[in-house]
């Protein structure tokens, strides 16, 4: 993202994102041991399934409301046509994974299926990133080796505006100094925003 410009915004400002894009982010509903609202694909069973498991419990757990991918290596994923088909807008995921036991998930569009990031570890996971894709499909997809992976719950917002996490300003700095084309910035000129 260093390339691309950003306004300046004041200190504090908080991130807006719009609405809640996924239909039963939850994994509350399930229907015939796949999640309502979700496409699935490339299950074979018994190898290879989503299925529905309790909270930090893996492949073959008795609870519910929570979904597992399971597979020996083959591609498997599941999917939601919620994203701006015309590609290029800038989203932020939450996804809470509870239980890892290998492999890796990777979040993004059908075209570049990590342009969100990727996942290999329990907690929350906030992912930033702009989809790729013309088309509108967000999905959740084995990335390559054999993987168990449950996740409670997926969050999909628009980000509207930028938050600023942190204010990286030199505005201290005495004096100033010149750019790459040889025009002098002043201490103003630079404060300098991390973006999350
Ligand atoms: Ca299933
Ligand atoms: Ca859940």
């Amino acid at each position: 993202m260093a390339s691309r410009r950003y306004k300046r915004l004041p200190s504090g400002h908080k991130e807006q994102l719009g609405p809640e894009l996924v239909v039963n982010g939850d994994f509350s509903a399930w229907t015939a041991d796949n999640p309502d609202g979700w496409s699935v694909f490339g299950e074979s069973l018994p190898n290879t399934e989503v299925s529905e498991v309790g909270s930090g419990e893996g492949h073959g757990g008795t609870g519910t409301g929570s979904c597992n991918f399971y597979t020996t290596g083959v591609n498997i994923y599941t999917s939601q046509d919620i994203l701006n088909p015309f590609g290029g807008t800038r989203y932020k995921i939450v996804i809470k994974c509870s239980f890892v036991s290998g492999g890796t998930l990777s979040i993004g569009d059908d075209i570049n299926s990590t342009c969100f990031g990727i996942i290999s570890a329990t907690g929350i996971h906030t992912l930033r990133g702009i989809n790729e894709n013309f088309g509108n499909i967000f999905q959740i997809k084995r990335t390559g080796a054999a993987t168990n992976i449950t996740i409670d719950s997926v969050s999909v917002k628009e980000i509207f505006v930028e938050g600023v996490d942190e204010i990286l300003s030199i505005s201290a700095q005495s004096g100033s100094i010149l750019d790459r084309w040889g025009n002098t910035l002043t201490p103003t000129d630079m404060t300098v925003y991390k973006f999350s």
